[in-house]
């Protein structure tokens, strides 16, 4: 299966990390691609009319995106512990969590856009304010409820989609979510440790 990538994107290294974790890591063909809503990757829109990554191309043609579909996907080709949990409390709150590490990705793309990516004169101060009180809202909602979810083993979905989350907010020097938040944080130091993210840490520039 070939998956195109992207070194320095939060949703594609979900899917790596999951892959790594699910033991099927070396049946991926890994390909780097950088896309942009303005700047076309062809290739990319060959298989996503989006013009995202990640997408996972199958043997027999089909186009999986987005990392979410891929994830599923995934789960389905192991014989591990599933990273879905099966029982159905446990998988409402790793898909819940995984629900909130997309956003998280979604408003620190968004303040990206407000405050470096978009020429200087079209930025949006508002814009920017408002999705940070998303970001820190989430930091707040996690550190009080990250007791009542799942972290330990297997480092299921949620979890994976979470920690490659805050490391790509890290990453890209979005507002820090360790002050003040002593669960979150040493959860997620924890999470740095494992050799699926210690294999997969990002890289790169942003191509707009
Ligand atoms: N919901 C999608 C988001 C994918 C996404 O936004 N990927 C970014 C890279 S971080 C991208 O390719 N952006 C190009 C664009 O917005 O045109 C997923 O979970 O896969």
């Amino acid at each position: 299966m070939k998956l195109l990538y992207q070194t320095h994107s939060p949703y594609a290294r979900k899917v790596l990390v999951m892959a790594r974790e699910a033991g099927l890591a070396d049946r991926l063909t890994v390909v780097h691609h950088e896309t942009s809503p303005t700047w076309r990757n062809d290739e990319v829109f060959r298989l996503n009319p989006l013009g995202k990554v990640p997408v996972l191309l199958l043997a027999d043609g089909t186009a999986l995106f987005d990392s979410n579909v891929i994830c599923e996907y995934l789960d389905g080709l192991h014989d591990r512990q599933p990273l879905i949990p099966r029982e159905t409390k446990a998988r409402l709150l790793a898909l819940r969590l995984q629900a909130l590490a997309q956003g998280l990705c979604d408003a620190g793309i968004a303040v990206r856009h407000e405050t470096v990516r978009r020429p200087e004169a079209l930025r949006y101060p508002a814009m920017r304010d408002g999705q940070i009180e998303k970001l820190v809202a989430t930091y707040d909602f996690l550190e009080r409820e990250l007791v009542h979810t799942a972290t330990g083993e297997p480092f299921d979905l949620g979890q994976i989609a979470l920690a490659t989350a805050l490391d790509w907010l890290a990453f890209r020097d979005l507002p820090d979510f360790e002050p003040g938040r002593p669960r979150l944080s040493s959860w997620y130091r924890r999470c740095l440790e494992r050799t699926s993210m210690l294999a997969t840490t990002f890289a790169g520039q942003t191509v707009d």
